[in-house]
C-alpha cells in the first residue's frame, strides 16, 4: 500500500466525495439553477434602479456577506497539508493504540503549522512559537497531537492562559504591535512569571524564526501516557525530528522576509509539496515506566520542563511524510479542529494542570470558530471512522441518521447503537487512583524555574548563544518602561550572569536580583512564593538542544539563486545547474529582468526573477554565474547596485557564494573581497573543486561561525 498517491488513502477517498470542480460545468445559483447573465443585475429599465426581486444578486451578496468566520483566538496563521504516518517500528510493548502497534500501518493525517500571536494575514516570520498539530486520521478514531515546535510551555496552569495570550497579542488600547512579542506587556507579564524563563530561552533564540515549516522539531510538550494491552503505563513524550535537520534564518533576515514575502512559510511549504520534495520527520518518544515517574530533579507533569535526551533517549518509531497541498484552504487548512482531547485507546492524558485546562478550551473555541456542535461533520474533521451515536441536530446538521430512537438504553432500535466491549476498541480510561484535598495551589514540585532554562543556555553554540542575547537586546529596547526591563534582566541572572550583564548593558540597566526586586511586587505577587534557589539541573549540557548538532549533509530542496545576464557562460551555467539539481537543491534564475536571458551559447533561458523583484534573503545560497559579457552587464550603473546589495546582503546573513569565473569585478566591488579571513562558505573560481566546496558550504546551512568576522 503506498499512500503518496492517494490510492487506498481513506481520508482522501471520504474527502473526494465531498469534493467538486467547476472544470467544463455551466455557473449556478446555490439552487442549482443555471445562470445566464452573472455581468449585470436585474434593473427596472436600463439605468433604472435594481429590482428587490433579483433573488441572483440577493443569493450571491447574501453569501458574500457572510463568508468570513471569527479566526483563531491563537494560531489564526497556518499552513497546512495532507500526509501519511508510517508505522517504521511496532509500540505494542507500550500502547495498544493500533496505528502504533501494525508494523508498516500507513495512517493518513493533515498537518496545520501556525504561528501563535499573529492575525490570519500577519506575516510568517514573526518571533513567535510555531503551532505543529496533526490530526491522524486513525481506525479507531481521530487522534489530535496538538504540538509545538517549542517542547516546553511559557505557564504551568491554564488559569494562566488568557492573561498569556493577552499580554503577547497587540495592546488593548492601541492594537500594536501585529505579530510581534517586542512590546510592554508581553514583557511586563513574563518579567513577573518566573515559570516562563525556559519557554524565554527558546522564543528567544533562532528556534522561533524557523528557515521553513519542514525544518522544524515538534514536541508534544506534555508528558501523556501510554497503555498497553496488559493495562501497564508509560509516560510518554512525543517528538518529530525533521529529516532535513533544524534550521533558521537570522532576525535581520527574517525582519526583510517579512517585507518581501510575507508568506515565505507557507509559499515554501506550497512549492516543496508540489515539487516532489515531501517533507518528512522521524516520529520519536521519549518513555519512561509509570513506577520512574518521581526518578527525575523535575516534575513530569510540569510543562515548563523537557526530560533531557540524555536521560531519557528518544527512541524513533515512524516517519511523517507529507505530501499533498490542500485543494481549497478553507475547506481544509482553516475548518479543520484540533482537540488534544481527541485521543483513542491506549493513548491518556496526565494530570498536567495545563494539559487538563487544553482538554476544555478546543471545543469550546470551535464552537465559537466554526459556529455548531456539529463542526466534526465537516469533511477534513470527519473520522475515517463512521459515527453512531444519539447526538442530534443543531446548526448545520448534514448526517440523516434514520430509525426512531436517539436514546440509550432503547428497545426501539434494537439497543442500538451498543457500547463497546474494549476487547471490541471501547475506550477506557486509565484507572488511576486520585485522592486528595480540593486545592488551589501550585505543586512545590513545580517550582524551579531556572535550572532548565541553564540547561538550554548552556547547551547553545557560540552564535546561538549571540543570537539569543541579541534578540533580548532588540526585543526589552522595544520595551518603553525601564522597570519592566531591569525586572527581566533581574531574572537573566538566575539563568546566567554573563548574559545578564550583556543584555543590561545594551539596555543602560543595572543587573539586580529578585530579591531586590520582590520588594516592589504586590504581595499576591506569585513571583516571591515561586522563587526557586539557585538550583543546578542535573544534565549540564544537552547536545539535542542545539540546532548546530542537527546538521544533515544534504542541500535537498535548498533554494539556490543564480544570478546571471545575457551571454552568461551558458555550458557553465547548465553544468552547475545540473550539479546542484542533482543533489535536489532547486535553482532560480535572477536577472536584469524577466525577459529570456540570451546565453552565449545561443540557447535562452527564461529568469524566474528580477533582481528588483526578490531579495537575496529569499534564497539560501547565491551563485554568481560565470561570463565576461553577463558580467558587465550586471556592473552597469542600473544593475550594480542591485546585484552588489544581493551579494552583501547574503554575505551578512551568512549563506553559501559561489563566484564563477570572469565575476572578480563584482567579487572585488562586494563586501566579500573586503574582508580578509578564510570562509567557507565563498567558493571563487581560484577553488580547485569549486562545485564540491559550493555544495558543501550550502549543506552547513549557514556559516553562523564566522558570523563575526563577516560583519566586522
Ligand atoms: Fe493551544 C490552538 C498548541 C496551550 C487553547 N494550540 C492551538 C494550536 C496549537 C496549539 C498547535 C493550533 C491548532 C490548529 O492549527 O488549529 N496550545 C498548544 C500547545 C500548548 C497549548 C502545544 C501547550 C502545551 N492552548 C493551550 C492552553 C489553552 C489553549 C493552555 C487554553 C487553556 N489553543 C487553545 C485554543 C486554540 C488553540 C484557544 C485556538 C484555536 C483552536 O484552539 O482551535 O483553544
Amino acid at each position: 500500500m503506498n499512500m503518496n498517491t492517494n490510492e487506498h488513502n481513506k481520508k482522501a477517498e471520504q474527502l473526494d466525495l465531498h469534493s467538486t470542480s467547476n472544470e467544463n460545468e455551466k455557473l449556478t445559483t446555490n439552487q442549482g439553477l443555471k445562470i445566464n447573465n452573472n455581468q449585470d443585475s436585474l434593473k427596472a429599465g436600463e439605468r433604472g434602479p435594481s429590482l428587490l426581486e433579483d433573488f441572483i444578486l440577493r443569493e450571491k451578496i447574501t453569501h458574500f456577506d457572510h463568508e468570513r468566520i471569527p479566526e483563531r483566538v491563537v494560531h489564526a496563521r497556518g499552513s497546512g497539508a495532507h500526509g501519511v504516518f508510517k508505522l517504521t517500528k511496532s509500540l505494542a510493548e507500550y500502547t495498544k493504540a493500533k496505528f502504533l502497534t501494525e508494523l508498516g500501518k500507513e495512517t493518513p493525517v493533515f498537518v496545520r503549522f501556525s504561528t501563535v500571536a499573529g492575525s490570519k494575514g500577519s506575516t510568517d516570520l514573526a518571533r513567535d512559537v510555531r503551532g505543529f498539530a496533526v490530526k491522524f486520521y486513525t481506525e479507531e478514531g481521530n487522534y489530535d497531537l496538538v504540538a509545538n515546535n517549542i517542547p516546553v510551555f511559557f505557564i504551568q496552569d491554564a488559569i494562566k492562559f488568557p492573561d498569556l495570550v493577552h499580554a503577547v497579542k497587540p495592546e488593548p488600547d492601541n492594537e500594536i504591535p501585529q505579530a510581534a512579542s517586542a512590546h510592554d506587556t508581553f514583557w511586563d507579564f513574563i518579567s513577573l512569571m518566573p515559570e516562563s524563563m525556559h519557554m524565554i530561552m527558546w522564543l528567544m533564540s533562532d528556534r522561533a524564526i524557523p528557515r521553513s515549516l519542514r525544518m522544524m522539531e515538534g514536541f508534544g510538550v506534555h508528558s501523556f501516557k501510554f497503555i498497553n494491552e496488559a493495562g501497564k503505563v508509560h509516560f510518554v513524550k512525543f517528538h518529530f525530528k525533521p529529516r532535513l535537520g533544524v534550521h533558521s534564518v537570522a532576525w535581520n533576515e527574517a525582519q526583510m522576509i517579512s517585507g518581501v514575502d510575507s508568506d515565505f512559510h507557507k509559499r515554501d511549504l506550497w512549492e516543496a509539496i508540489e515539487n516532489g520534495d515531501y517533507p518528512e520527520w522521524d516520529f520519536g518518544v521519549q518513555l519512561i515506566p509509570e513506577e520512574d515517574e518521581h526518578k527525575f530533579d523535575f516534575d513530569l507533569l510540569d510543562p515548563t520542563k523537557i526530560v533531557p535526551e540524555e536521560e531519557v533517549p528518544v527512541q524513533l518509531f515512524g516517519t511523517l511524510t507529507l505530501n499533498r497541498n490542500p485543494d481549497n484552504f478553507f475547506a481544509e487548512t482553516e475548518q479543520i479542529a484540533f482537540h488534544p482531547g481527541h485521543i483513542i485507546p491506549g493513548i491518556d492524558f496526565t494530570n498536567d494542570p495545563l494539559l487538563q485546562g487544553r482538554l476544555f478550551s478546543y471545543t469550546d473555541t470551535q464552537l465559537s470558530r466554526l459556529g455548531s456542535p456539529n463542526f466534526h461533520e465537516i469533511p477534513i474533521n470527519r473520522s475515517i471512522n463512521t459515527v453512531h451515536n444519539n447526538q442530534r441536530d443543531g446548526h448545520m446538521r448534514q448526517q440523516i441518521v434514520k430509525g426512531k430512537s436517539s436514546y440509550e438504553p432503547n428497545s426501539i432500535g434494537g439497543g442500538c447503537p451498543f457500547q463497546a466491549m474494549m476487547s471490541e476498541g471501547g475506550f477506557t480510561s486509565q484507572q488511576e487512583r486520585v485522592s486528595g484535598v480540593k486545592i488551589r495551589e501550585r505543586s512545590k514540585s513545580f517550582v524551579d524555574h531556572y535550572s532548565q532554562a541553564k540547561l538550554f543556555y548552556n547547551s547553545q553554540s557560540a552564535p546561538e548563544k549571540t543570537h539569543l542575547q541579541n534578540a533580548l537586546v532588540f526585543e526589552l529596547s522595544k520595551v518603553t518602561r525601564p522597570e519592566i526591563r531591569e525586572r527581566l534582566v533581574g531574572q537573566l541572572a538566575y539563568i546566567d550572569t554573563d548574559l545578564a550583564w550583556k543584555v543590561a548593558e545594551k539596555l543602560g540597566v543595572e543587573v539586580k536580583k529578585l530579591e531586590w526586586l520582590n520588594q516592589s511586587l504586590p504581595a499576591d505577587s506569585n513571583m516571591i512564593e515561586l522563587q526557586s534557589e539557585e538550583r543546578e539541573p542535573h544534565t549540564k549540557i544537552s547536545d539535542a538542544l542545539s540546532m548546530k548538532n542537527t546538521v544533515k549533509n544534504t542541500i535537498k530542496s535548498r533554494k539556490i539563486g543564480f544570478i546571471l545576464a545575457n551571454r552568461a557562460d551558458g555550458g557553465a551555467v547548465n553544468d552547475l545547474k545540473a550539479k546542484l539539481e542533482a543533489e535536489g537543491a532547486r535553482v532560480e534564475l535572477i536577472a536584469t529582468s524577466v525577459a529570456p536571458v540570451k546565453l552565449n551559447d545561443g540557447s535562452e533561458l527564461t529568469p524566474k526573477h528580477s533582481l528588483s523583484s526578490t531579495a537575496s534573503v529569499c534564497f539560501d545560497a547565491l551563485a554568481i554565474c560565470p561570463g565576461e559579457d553577463s558580467v558587465k552587464e550586471l556592473m552597469i550603473a542600473e544593475n550594480k547596485h542591485l546585484v552588489l546589495h544581493f551579494i552583501n546582503e547574503a554575505y551578512k546573513h551568512c549563506k553559501a557564494i559561489y563566484f564563477g569565473k570572469d565575476t572578480e569585478v563584482l567579487y572585488h566591488n562586494s563586501n566579500v573581497a573586503a574582508k580578509q579571513h578564510e570562509d567557507p562558505g565563498i567558493t571563487t573560481w581560484e577553488d580547485g573543486d569549486p562545485v564540491d566546496k559550493f555544495i558543501q558550504a550550502i549543506a552547513q546551512h549557514r556559516v553562523w561561525d564566522i558570523e563575526k568576522e563577516r560583519n566586522a
